[in-house]
Order: structure tokens, then sequence, then C-alpha cells
């Protein structure tokens, strides 16, 4: 069953839908967020979701400002704001009466949010899963490239403008300004980070340099797979559902 709504973020409606397992009562949930340009339709969110759906867990997709049915222009879109919005898709969730146990997924720019929550919300999450998480997006950008695009890190551009988007410059000031490795040393809950091995938008390597810095990650290689697990979709549905199956059975070990 899926209940789609609104949820309010100081006056900027997030698109969001709840999708809950047949049957259930009150049991976990996990709130699940796309990526940079993308939204909560897209074939590797849908997956994940009924992934969770399949283990039993509910799932909340929330759409962040300027992505999807939410409010805002894309090229207005800032980490800032994306964080704001989560926290508020966070406390929405804390408040609904079903939820026992929380859970955290984001995909890319939404797996990078995951991290920053994470570290933000420590208390409040069983667990996160971060999904080809593009966690060096602020490192690149202090070091003056955006997703292949190159600009003075000094004097940051009015607008940066790709084939298919345009952002304001303001994105960039605000993704210099973030620090994931202080959200990674605040987190010591279990994290699972399932990443194609074989992504050009977010290498790899960023995965096991994060299962590194965690005190508590396991990192699920899909081997062959891309940014979007084009090629290997049902694998990492798969790693999902059994991670959250092994929850039911208390967590593996
Ligand atoms: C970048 C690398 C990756 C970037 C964005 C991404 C805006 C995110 C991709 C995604 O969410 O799919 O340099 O700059």
């Amino acid at each position: 069953m899926t209940k789609e709504f609104y949820i309010d973020c100081d006056g900027v409606r997030l698109h969001a839908k709840l999708d809950r397992p047949t049957e259930a009562g009150r049991g976990p949930l996990c709130i699940l967020i796309h990526g940079f340009t993308g939204h909560m339709e897209e074939d590797h969110i849908i997956a994940a979701q009924k992934a969770m759906n399949d283990a039993g867990v509910s799932v909340l997709r929330a759409e962040m400002y300027g992505h999807g049915g939410s409010d805002g222009e894309f090229r207005n879109h800032t980490l800032y704001k994306w964080v704001t919005n989560a926290l508020a898709v966070v406390r929405y969730a804390q408040k609904l009466p079903f939820v026992t146990d929380l859970y955290l997924s984001g995909h890319s720019q939404g797996g990078l949010l995951t991290m920053l929550i994470g570290g933000m919300c420590a208390e409040a999450f069983k667990a996160i899963l971060p999904l080809s998480p593009a966690w060096m997006i602020p490192e690149n950008a202090r070091d003056g490239s955006l997703l292949g695009i190159t600009f003075d890190e000094n004097h940051i551009p009015e607008k940066i403008v790709s084939d298919s988007w345009e952002l304001s410059g303001d994105y960039i000031r605000v993704a210099r300004a973030i620090h994931v490795e202080d959200e990674i040393a605040r987190y010591d809950g279990p994290v699972v980070i399932i990443h194609g091995d074989d992504d050009e938008t977010v290498p790899f390597s960023y995965a096991e340099k994060a299962g590194e810095l965690y005190k508590n990650a396991r990192v699920i290689p899909i081997h062959g797979d891309d940014h979007c697990f084009t090629r290997h979709l049902p694998e990492m549905a798969e790693a999902i559902r059994t991670f959250f199956e092994e929850e039911k059975s208390g967590g593996a070990e």
C-alpha cells in the first residue's frame, strides 16, 4: 500500500511516499533518498524500496529540495538545504506511531546525505545504508571540480552549467564547507555500504575508504556494476533484502 503526501520543512513542501509491507503492524522503517538530479521513481530507488518491503520494512521515500515533486528549483539546491530537508523527514518518521527501529538509506548524493545525517542524528538510527555514496563531493568542490566540470575554487562562478543542468555557485560554496569525515567519526552504529565496483561517477575506492573510517562498516561490492546499478540491479536489491532479513533474526555476525 502506497500513501502519497508532503512533509513540511519550514514552509517547503517535500514530496513523499510511504510504502508499507502487507499486513504490517508496528515495525521498522527505512527512509530512502534519491541522488543529484534524481527522484523517488528511479529504477534503483524502487528496487531498494521493494527489497526493504519484501523484508518486512516500511519505506519512506522523500524527494529533496529542487528534485521530483518537491518545492524549489534544481539550480537553487544546496547540501545545506538537503540536510535541513532530511532532518525534517527524520523528525516526521520518528513521530509515526507504528515505527519501532529507524534506518536511513540514500543513493549517491543521497548517500552522502545519509552519511551526514547519520553523524548528526547518530542515536536515531539502528543502521545506515549509503548506496554508491558520493561523499567526495565536498572534497571535489574544494579542489575545483564537480562531476567533471572544473572551476577556479578561489573565485566561485555565478553558476555551473552542464549539458543537462545548471547550478548556482552557492552549491559549491556550501559543498566545500562540509567535512564528511567529522560526521563519519560521530556514527558508531552499523553501516552497510553497497557500491558497484565499476562505478565511473563515484569510484569504488571511496566505498573502501569510508569502510575503513567507520567503526562498524560492511562494504558490499556489486561486481561489474555501475553508479545506478543498471547491470546487476537484482543483486543490489538482494544485498539490501538479506541485510534486513538478518536484522529480523537479531543481526549478522
Ligand atoms: C559530483 C559527483 C557526484 C557531483 C555530484 C555527484 C554535483 C552525484 C551524483 C549523484 O547523486 O548521482 O562531482 O557534483
